[in-house]
């Protein structure tokens, strides 16, 4: 029987989706004894090192779970469930760790690379286990911004090693004591069978002649990402739209382009990256009473083994009732649901509007704030939805300015990029790099970078929009808006650097299938995960 450590935060959901997918069960840790009672124990951590080891030890769970690991019994840690074995993290300076393995977890220093690590990387595994015994260094997934190096004191710790920077840890193990980095619940069919090695009872078998390990430097793949956009239609039923430039109805009908989940399935088994939903009337109905959303989430998260993000909606709400409910409240609802992130849109401008006119003092008010600090910065995704307004001359606005290759209506040389909110029904006096940079300040850990002038438009991303985002932050970018055709996508990797790629509108009409851009973008020499 196999016991969960779920001590409440993060996206376990897809963790028992996995282990049930696989035909194993689950029992819970629901207190201290039942640690040592466990015959095989799973510790999935995710957001930060300090909130998880708190709530360890105001569960009591700590010293059982040390007198658990000291025997040595089977145990399988994943991401933050690896990061506690060490003595500490400098996430969380003060906050000790299990101390199982010497060392301290340290922040990624990858000068030039986004961090978080978030995406798809292969490990170098430089022992034999029976854990990565069918493994043939196909790219698992990780999300996280620190991490475990190997040195001398944990050497025989090391499992496999991956780049990013320099080498970090992905995978330690000693006897029956096993944890990766990367999670395998997300990771797609590599991550099943390591899964399932573990919930077979084979970690601690006679070690397997594996893939051998390699020399070379494990590679980051680029991500392409299938988005679908939601809605309710006129008949009420939840369905997969597209806007054409924001707008989604097509002679008066609202496009219904097919059904959520089934579609996200789809897109999944075609080899999409991450999936995305995106609740484009959110930000009018009160997400928590729009169970189809949660359900078209719970489904999803069911036969999906990637990572999903969901945003429309994620801000304070009072409901019919007067009650109130918190932008945490709804971002628990979509985790607890499957989301492993969610995506804030026009809170976000609300918030940065409220944030520079503080001179960019923070005050912890923000939901980026609060859902970060509860769930960890990776989990935060801000949308932004841009539109161009052209001008004479950089004089003419507060704004930075970009020269434009294609000159406004009126022949204005030069545009700044503006951010709205509802749906690009409302323009605000927020340009898109002062909006970055405050999320990332204020802890978001990635951009959604729309467009509302190249969305469902065909023409190709919005490369003088996505350089200037690039340039501005740290945290990985996705490009969306506009793609095409297969050259789109390598287009604006080649020209911004950008992490991942988003598109609806050509998986949608079937134009050009997830694996033609992976092919094409291989033969392009730019990584991908096959
Ligand atoms: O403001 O926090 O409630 O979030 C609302 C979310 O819904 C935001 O992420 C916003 O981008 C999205 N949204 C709102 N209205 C629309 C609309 O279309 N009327 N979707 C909308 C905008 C952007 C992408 C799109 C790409 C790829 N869609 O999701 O799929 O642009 O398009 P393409 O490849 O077809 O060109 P909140």
């Amino acid at each position: 029987m196999i016991s969960l450590l779920d001590y409440g935060a993060g996206n376990v959901r897809s963790l028992r989706n996995a282990i049930h997918a696989l035909g194993f069960r689950l029992t819970e840790i629901e207190r201290p004894e039942d640690i040592l009672k466990a015959e095989r124990l799973i510790f999935p951590g995710v957001g930060a090192f300090g909130a998880a080891m708190e709530r360890l030890r105001g569960l009591g769970y700590v010293e059982p779970l040390k007198e658990y690991l000291a025997a040595g019994r089977p145990y399988l840690g994943i991401c933050i469930g690896l990061q506690a074995l060490f003595e500490g993290s400098d996430e969380s300076p003060g906050v000790a760790g299990l101390g199982l393995i010497p060392g301290r977890i340290r922040r990624f220093e990858a000068p030039g690379l986004s961090i978080p690590h978030m995406g798809w990387n292969d490990a170098r595994v430089e022992r034999e286990s029976p854990l990565f015994a069918d493994y043939a260094g196909e790219k698992l997934y990780f999300v996280h911004s620190y991490r475990a190096e190997p040195n001398p004191e944990n050497a025989d710790w090391c499992l496999a090693t991956t780049d990013y920077g320099a080498p970090f840890l992905s995978a330690v193990q000693k006897g029956r004591v096993g944890a990766v980095q990367f999670h395998p619940e997300k990771s797609g069919a590599a991550g099943l069978r390591l899964l399932r090695h573990f919930l077979a009872g084979e970690e601690g078998g006679a070690p397997v002649a594996g893939w051998a390990s390699r020399a070379e430097p494990t590679r980051f793949a680029k991500r392409i990402i299938a988005c679908l956009d939601v809605r309710a239609n006129d008949a009420g039923d939840l369905v997969v739209t597209k806007g054409d430039q924001y707008d989604v109805r097509e002679a008066g009908e609202v496009r219904n382009l097919g059904k959520p989940v089934e579609l996200a399935q789809r897109y999944y088994e075609e080899g999409a990256d991450e999936i995305t939903f995106l609740n484009i009337t959110g930000f009018r109905d009160f997400p928590l009473s729009d169970q189809p959303m949660l359900e078209v989430l719970q489904r999803t998260s069911e036969q999906v083994f990637v990572p999903l993000t969901i945003g429309g909606g994620i801000r304070a709400f009072t409901d019919g009732d007067s009650r109130h409910y918190s932008a945490l409240d709804v971002a628990n609802a979509y985790f607890r649901a499957g989301a492993d992130k969610i995506s804030i849109g026009s809170d976000a401008v609300e918030a940065v509007e409220a944030y520079l006119a503080r001179g960019g003092a923070k005050d912890g008010s923000t939901a980026i704030e609060r859902i970060a600090e509860v769930y960890g910065n990776q989990a935060v995704v801000i949308s932004i939805d841009p539109r161009r307004v052209y001008v004479d001359s950089a004089e003419a606005t507060r704004h930075p300015v970009v020269e434009t290759v294609t000159p406004g209506p009126n022949g204005e040389p030069y545009c700044w990029f503006q951010c709205t909110i509802k749906g690009g029904r409302e323009g605000r006096d927020v340009d898109v790099v002062e909006l970055a940079r405050a999320c990332e300040d204020l802890g978001a850990g990635e951009i959604l970078l729309n467009s509302i002038d190249r969305d469902g438009t065909g023409a190709g991303f919005d490369l003088e929009l996505v350089r200037s985002v690039r340039a501005a932050v740290g945290i990985p970018v996705i490009a969306s808006s506009g793609a095409g055709c297969l050259e789109h996508f390598s287009e604006v990797f080649a020209a911004t650097g950008v992490e991942a790629a988003l598109a609806a509108g050509i998986f949608h009409r079937r134009e050009v299938p997830i694996q033609a851009v992976k092919s094409y973008l291989r033969e392009q020499g730019i990584e991908i995960r096959t």
